[in-house]
């Protein structure tokens, strides 16, 4: 963010630059000597009570302790310059990304540059892609033991790495980004960042506006209740903090720029940097303030984003696609997925009502779906194992499926399906017997038990469940709760091969703490040619605007109508379920 001109670096921006040129030098396989040396000097930089900075413009740098000539020089190098050579030539050697690997338990210098040499990864989000995919066990030195591990440790890290729940920042982005358009110098705003590409988890609220009158929109903004503090404020630019404790970036520009922002600030990252080089190539610079002909420095402002793209020669790239995941190559191939929407889904498969641990009636979900514009639901309440009393029992099951077809006759313009959440107990077993489930319409089977057991009892508890006829789908396939538990021991890889050969459906879990399956796997998934559901796991009415969750994260995952069942009509869907 801006930082006030003339303003002295604090002692912690110049810790962080020297323990920065520590991990670099670790990294580049520099003696440890050397290495200690930067890291001891941001220790002392970190902890000492007066401004550091000022101690070297007065020539006083060395009398703090372990601070040497070197040091001093370095500090000097960037008080006047802003930046230090020997980190821009580091810099330059690797991706600043390989860092934040050796920041990971068990994972040093030595293993990090492994990984960076053996599989190109080059940031903890490159290197949850190859471990999900089982590349980091056939590193040399490495096994499946180490992949999982890693894995385990990044799950952990996001949990303390203070990211938010996707589905608990979208109503409080909406609610400023809502009050902004209220305001009538604002021509255009919207959120962007990790929020706009619909990130399972974001760490922050990345604003953009349209105006003419900057002045104004900044002095409307700072003023929001939902602020609790504005910690930095330019004549354009704003950072703040809500009482939720959640950052919030504002940026304005003109509205002829407008698509610049947007594009620029909705990323990712890594994306901007491909797209960068690829306009590169072409004789065009990208920034986010316009797209520039490097010949003849003609300066293309864009209004918006898909002016971007085309000043490129590109087609619109969808920002659920914008992960530098191949959607550059796909964009300019003309071969970009058609992307599932929330309006293609046609029914739910996986609502519970008060037969088991849903808060409402079997009616009033009816009633609920119905108002959504679905033309199915699937009530799957929970097998017997659930526990409390609430699970259902063999006879109650089909006791529920009368019920279902009496409410039926009462409700119209929405079909009522009978189904299951039968539990796949710890040993393998079903929790409910095959002549019942061969009743239902409709049976996902899940594991909520068991969560520790290693990977092969994981696998043939999955594969039991796969291999019964009686049982159409896996709800939530790897268990995994955000920021709270991991997945259990799963082979994707196997579970997705093994759901293609036996021709079962896997679900997308449309709740923002699971999402489950991921996006990544999802794509797997459908690479496999594997059929998916986009389920709301409901539990009350306002349970199926979860939908939009699931269908972000498909989207994440490059999955169109056609590879989710209940995109279908009711009719085919039950000709595919095997009930014609
Ligand atoms: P987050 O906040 O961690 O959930 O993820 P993002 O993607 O929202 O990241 P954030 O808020 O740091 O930055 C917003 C966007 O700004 C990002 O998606 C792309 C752009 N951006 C930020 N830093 C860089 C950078 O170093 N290079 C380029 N090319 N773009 C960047
Ligand atoms: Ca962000
Ligand atoms: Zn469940």
């Amino acid at each position: 963010m801006t930082r006030p001109e003339r303003r002295l670096p604090t002692n912690r921006e110049l810790a962080d630059l020297f323990q920065t040129i520590a991990d670099y030098l670790a990294f580049d396989g520099a003696t440890v000597y050397r290495v200690l040396a930067y890291e001891k000097a941001a220790e002392t930089f970190r902890e000492h009570a007066l401004s550091v900075a000022e101690m070297a413009r007065q020539g006083n740098l060395r009398s703090l302790p372990g601070i040497g000539e070197t040091t001093e020089k370095k500090v000097a190098e960037y008080l006047e310059t802003g930046t230090v050579g020997l980190l821009e030539t580091l810099r330059a050697r690797y991706p600043e990304g390989v860092l934040e690997l050796m920041r990971l338990p068990g994972v040093g210098p030595k293993k990090a540059r492994k990984l960076w040499e053996a599989l190109g990864v080059a940031d903890l989000a490159t290197l949850e892609v190859a471990a999900e995919e089982g590349r980091v066990r056939d590193v040399p030195g490495m096994g499946v033991r180490t992949e999982q591990n890693l894995l385990a440790a990044m799950a952990a890290r996001e949990r303390r790495s203070g990211r938010q729940l996707l589905g608990v920042v979208e109503p409080q982005a909406w609610a400023l980004v809502e009050a902004l358009r209220s305001h009538q110098a604002i021509e255009a705003t919207d959120y962007a960042g990790s929020l706009r590409r619909r990130r399972s988890t974001v760490r922050d609220i990345d604003l953009v506006v349209a105006s003419r009158d900057p002045a104004s929109v900044m002095a409307f903004f700072s003023a929001r209740p939902e602020l609790a503090s504005v910690e930095q404020q330019g004549p354009t630019k704003l950072a703040a903090r809500t009482h939720t404790e959640l950052a919030v970036d504002l940026r304005v520009v003109p509205p002829e720029s407008y698509g610049n922002l947007l594009q620029h600030f909705t990323g990712s990252a890594d994306h901007n940097v491909a797209l960068r080089g690829y306009a590169q190539r072409l004789g065009f610079k990208v920034s986010e303030y316009n797209v520039e002909e490097t010949a003849t420095g003609r300066r293309i402002v864009c209004r918006t984003e898909a002016q971007v793209y085309d000043t490129l020669g590109l087609p619109f790239i969808p920002p659920e696609l914008r992960e530098d995941r191949g959607e550059l190559e796909a964009a300019r191939e003309g071969r970009l997925p058609q992307l599932i929407e929330l309006s293609d889904l046609r029914g739910d498969l996986h609502v519970h009502s008060d037969w088991s641990d849903g808060r409402a009636t079997i009616q009033a979900m009816a009633l609920a779906a119905r108002e959504r514009g679905l033309e199915y639901v699937c009530f799957c309440d929970h097998s017997r194992s659930l526990g409390m009393g609430k699970g259902l029992e063999p006879e109650q099951v089909l006791e529920q499926t009368e019920v279902i077809r009496h409410a039926q006759g009462e409700v119209e313009g929405i079909a009522l399906l009978t189904g299951s959440e039968v539990d796949i107990l710890a040993d393998g077993r079903i929790d409910l017997p095959d002549e019942v489930l061969a009743r239902l319409d409709f049976v996902t089977a899940s594991i909520h038990s068991g969560f520790s057991q290693p990977e092969e009892q994981i696998m043939k508890r999955l594969a039991a469940a796969m291999e019964n006829p009686n049982i159409h789908a896996i709800g939530h396939p790897t268990g995994r709760l955000l920021g709270r538990r991991d997945p259990y021991h799963v082979d994707v890889r196997g579970l997705v091969e093994l759901a293609a050969k036996t021709g079962t459906i896997l679900e997308i879990n449309a709740a923002y703490h699971r999402l489950d399956l991921s996006a990544t796997n999802a794509r797997l998934a459908r690479d496999h040619g594997v059929r998916l559901a986009i389920n709301s796991d409901a539990h009350s009415p306002a349970g199926y605007d979860l939908l939009r969750f699931g269908v972000g994260e498909a989207r994440r995952g490059w999955v169109e109508a056609g590879d989710v069942v209940n995109t279908l009509p009711l009719k085919e869907l039950r000709s595919l379920l095997g009930h014609p």
